[in-house]
């Protein structure tokens, strides 16, 4: 081997140990300037064949062009490794593949609507068909038709919200009874839930915008004892055998007999005042009440041009929030409008 042949070796040795060791582009880069740039080692090598004979020139250039293609080789490789091994730690650092992915949260049917969808369902089942009414009703449909006339005391239970030209948002779903009965002749059996709007103070028990569900019958021979009999096969149906109901007499313009209907309370399983204390979902009554029902007043079935000599029917109207306050054990009805999720997805 010549001399310059072992140079030559040696310094691809070297040059190839120094390439495969370094630990970035910045290295790289000096290794290219020190073996191969102006000043470089091998240049040097390359400046020295003008000292050799003539005859061995042609062979001496030859080597170094080898050793210099060789040498750009490995820089390449070595840069390309280098690449590949940064984006592996990058990925390493920021990325735990083997983390277990979180649960994604599904959004569901808010348990309000779910309450209403089952308690249509209910009546769906028993043969009622499901209808909707104006959130904006005049005076007539609100009140007027449903036997509570201007001057009613009644009026003040109801208080409203009023909009221009008499309109006002309706406090009760009850105005769809009677564009019902006057649309269609008797027999009826309907199911009506909608929005309701009453200017009471919001509290644990009230909002301004809450739900009711209204239901009405209207056939041949019904008495109150339909009316019990689907009102608490109702609520088996949503509190299942462990709540019990009760019909407490009251007063509505638009029925007689009327009755508010209660259910236990869930917190206090009825008892009240359990040891003294006073049970502050139910306020110690031990009871929630659900809503209003009774048989439909003759006065609002002459209204609607039924005969109330041949014909006779029952409604009621319960909230949808006091249902799910009864049904989810949950002691505050604005919990139902904040929108929370935690709460929602626990109740879905
Ligand atoms: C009525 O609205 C009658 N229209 C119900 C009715 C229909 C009686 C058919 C007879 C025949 P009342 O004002 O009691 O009745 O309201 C019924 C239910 O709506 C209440 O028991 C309660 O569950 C719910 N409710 C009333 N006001 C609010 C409120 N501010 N916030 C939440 N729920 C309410």
């Amino acid at each position: 081997m010549t001399d310059l042949a072992e140079s030559l070796e040696r310094l691809r040795q070297r040059f190839s140990a120094q390439a495969e060791a370094a630990i970035d582009e910045r290295e790289l880069d000096s290794l290219r300037v020190r073996y191969l740039g102006r000043q470089g080692e091998v240049t040097q090598l390359r400046r020295g064949i003008g000292t050799l004979p003539p005859d061995q020139r042609r062979d001496a250039g030859k080597a170094i062009n080898d050793v210099v293609a060789v040498m750009e080789g490995r820089l390449a490789a070595a840069s390309a490794a280098l690449q590949a091994r940064s984006f592996e730690t990058e990925l390493a650092s920021s990325i735990d593949v083997t983390f277990p992915a979180r649960k994604a949260r599904l959004g569901s049917v808010h348990p309000v609507r779910q309450i209403i969808e089952r308690t249509c369902d209910y009546f769906m089942r028993h043969g009622f068909a499901v209808v909707l009414g104006p959130e904006a009703e005049p005076e007539y449909y609100n009140f007027d038709a449903l036997n509570i006339p201007a001057d009613h005391p009644a009026r003040e239970n109801f208080d409203s919200f009023w909009l221009s030209d008499g309109l006002l948002l309706r406090p009760h779903t009850s105005p769809i009874q009677v564009r019902t009965m006057q649309r269609y002749p008797p027999p009826v059996a309907i199911v009506a839930p909608g929005k309701c709007y009453r200017r009471d103070a919001t509290d644990a028990r009230h909002l301004f915008q809450f739900h009711q569900v209204e239901g009405l019958l209207v056939a041949e021979g019904i008495h109150f004892g339909h009316l019990k009999g689907m009102l608490e096969g109702l609520c088996r149906e949503l509190f299942g055998r462990r709540q019990k109901v009760r019909f407490r007499p009251s007063y509505f313009p638009f029925t007689e007999p009327s009755a508010e209907v209660d259910t236990t309370c869930p917190k206090c399983s009825g008892a009240g005042a359990p040891q003294g204390t006073r049970c502050g979902m139910c306020g110690g009554s031990g009871w929630i009440e659900l809503g209003g029902a009774g048989m439909v007043h003759p006065n609002v079935l002459r209204e609607v041009q039924y005969d109330p000599e041949t014909y006779s029917g029952w409604a009621f109207g319960f909230g949808a929030e006091r249902l799910g306050l009864a049904l989810y054990d949950v002691d505050d009805i604005r919990r139902f409008v904040t929108s929370d999720p935690d709460f929602l997805v626990a109740l879905s």
